[in-house]
């Protein structure tokens, strides 16, 4: 017999194309570390600090290449740990592979030691839970596996691996190759009756988000808006996805939608939906479009059936990739420009905010970063009120990517950085947090040191879990519970990691600290001064209670 099972998966798993896993050792899946010993350099092995760090960056890595991030954890508790990063990946619609060990087959189903049924635990969380239980199948079930990930709506794929799987010899001969499978194209005569749609409008609206996008393909979709003059406007955290520089982009339809954003769904008649999922935070809590049938005339593009119609019946549905439908399109001409000129001025005016009451303003500081950044940079942000800042307050060009979780996952931030760091060594990452947001994966620094794979990290830190708070304040106001931390010298914690770290007082220190960062080799934390009080760009958290409590002694009186 040629190879045990964890050879055939590893050599299996380099035939399809990864070149990168993220994970945790385990004693369930000793054959596959064992075959890993001798890949180096073909498929490497970036050892993580917990399962959920290692989750968020194969879910990252994903979502930026769209080859399937690889994860290997195991059982129980390694699996449950890594649960995050696998939510994550299918609400961001990011290829994924998680590789979990298994208890041996001949002790399944007894509650063995840190036994799990993945099929039940994962089967609504993932694309596909499958377990191997035939040595011969790996490379069938792992070929499915990437197929599944990658095609129509790419999402996470969970196989669990019983450990006499791994162990056991076979002469199964491993795949030379992933299937090349073409994107589907769109149907003559629904294009041509979108077309139509499109050139009746008065106020058409393009929306765009989702992951498989080409640079051609973003490109043909660009020359398309820009000929029709169609204002643009991106999916929850999908603002990367489409130039900003781009006189049609209007906006990101996400959480704290700006109100001319909201006004552009809203007000369109007829709206052209590419690769998008419609979710809360698009929709406006699915208020902007009526459920099941939008006041709007919808045309829905997406690679996958089951998004078309799932909350909206679209008045056309097309099942098509974003790049073969771009370069599909014929564009259109209007009398709408009035409409375009209008979303485009109120972006523009979006960026200008008020002086922040904090001693380090995110307002000046990001309309610098702005100018500084390079056109290739990788942005990544977690969960909290200091998301406004990467995901507001800058414009992605062609080349600039967001790796933002759709799932709201706080502590993606960091390990999505590191990620972006192993696949692209040569560009400038940064990674925007929070002080509770960079605490839930602050481990991962360690990570980073191994790998060398050391992005900037800016800590947003305001000593308070901030959403929550503004939250609190909006419905208890005065009553704090729960929201003020104590925290840790960041800058001690981030240079014990090996980093180089500063403490940045004042908006006026920030660019030079941030220029040592840049020029750093060691990647770099900056520990942002900021004021609890600026706890959004436009109301602070003084304003906000005082709303609160006016708007319950108006109740009251
Ligand atoms: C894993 C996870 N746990 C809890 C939450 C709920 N949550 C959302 S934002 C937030 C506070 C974030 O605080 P911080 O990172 O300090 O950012 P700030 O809001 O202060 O800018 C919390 C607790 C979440 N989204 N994700
Ligand atoms: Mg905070």
């Amino acid at each position: 017999m040629t190879r045990n099972g964890g050879q055939l998966l590893v050599d299996s798993l380099i035939a399809l194309g990864a070149t990168q896993s993220f994970g945790i050792p385990g004693e369930s899946y000793l054959a596959v570390l064992d075959a890993l010993h001798d890949t180096q350099g073909r498929l490497d092995f970036v050892l993580c600090r917990n399962e959920g760090g290692a989750s968020f960056m194969a879910s990252a890595y994903g979502k930026l290449t769209g080859s399937p991030g690889i994860c290997f954890v195991t059982r129980g508790p390694g699996v449950t740990n890594a649960s995050i990063g696998v939510h994550t990946a299918m609400q961001d619609s990011s290829p994924m592979l998680l590789f979990v060990g298994q208890v041996g087959t001949d002790m399944k189903g007894r509650e063995a030691f840190q036994e799990i049924d993945y099929r039940a635990v994962f089967g609504t969380m993932v694309k596909w839970a499958v377990e191997i239980d035939d040595v011969e199948r790996i490379p069938e079930i792992l070929a499915r596996a990437w197929k599944t990930a990658t095609t129509g709506r790419p999402g996470p794929v969970v196989i669990a691996l019983p450990e006499d799987m791994l162990t056991s010899r076979t002469d199964a001969a491993p795949l030379t190759g992933p299937a090349d499978i073409a994107e589907p194209a769109p149907e003559a005569a629904a294009l041509a009756r979108a077309q139509t749609l499109l050139a009746a409008a008065r106020r058409p609206l393009l929306m765009l988000g989702g992951t498989n996008w080409t640079a051609q393909g973003r490109a043909a979709l660009q020359r398309f808006a820009e000929a029709s003059d169609i204002p643009v406007v991106a999916a929850f955290r999908y603002q990367d996805q489409f130039d900003n520089h781009a006189p049609v982009f209007c906006g990101e339809a996400g959480v704290g939608m700006p109100a001319h954003v909201r006004r552009l769904v809203s007000e369109a008649d007829v709206i052209l939906a590419v690769n998008i999922r419609f979710g809360e935070m698009t929709t406006d809590g699915y208020s902007l479009l009526s459920v099941p049938v939008p006041q709007q005339k919808l045309i829905h593009v997406h690679p996958s059936d089951l998004e078309l119609g799932k909350i909206y019946q679209p008045t056309v549905g097309i099942q098509a990739g974003p790049n073969a439908l771009a370069q599909a399109l014929a564009p259109v001409q209007g009398a709408w420009a009035e409409w375009r000129r209008i979303g485009r001025a109120a972006y523009e005016a979006s960026f200008h905010a008020p002086e922040q009451p904090s001693p380090v303003d995110m307002v000046k500081v990001t309309a610098w970063l702005r100018e500084r950044l390079p056109e290739d940079v990788v942005l990544t942000n977690g969960a909290g009120n200091f998301t406004v800042w990467p995901n507001k307050f800058f414009k992605f060009g062609p080349q600039a990517r967001l790796l933002a979780p759709q799932s709201g996952a706080m502590g993606y931030g960091l390990p999505a950085a590191i990620a972006a760091k192993v696949a692209c060594p040569g560009r400038t990452v940064v990674c925007f947090a929070g002080d509770g947001d960079f605490q839930m994966n602050c481990t991962e620094l360690a990570t980073a040191l191994q790998a060398k794979a050391q992005p900037i990290v800016l800590i947003l830190n305001n000593g308070i879990y901030g959403t929550i708070r503004a939250h609190q304040e909006r419905h208890y106001p005065e009553r704090v519970s729960g929201t003020t931390m104590v925290n840790p010298d960041f800058v001690a914690l981030a240079r014990a990691y090996g980093f180089h770290a500063e403490r940045v007082e004042t908006t006026a220190d920030f660019e030079a600290a941030f220029e040592r960062a840049l020029a750093s080799r060691t990647g770099a934390v900056l520990d942002l001064n900021i004021s609890a009080e600026a706890l959004t760009p436009r109301q602070t958290l003084s304003q906000m209670r005082a709303a609160a409590l006016k708007a319950s002694a108006k109740e009251a009186a």
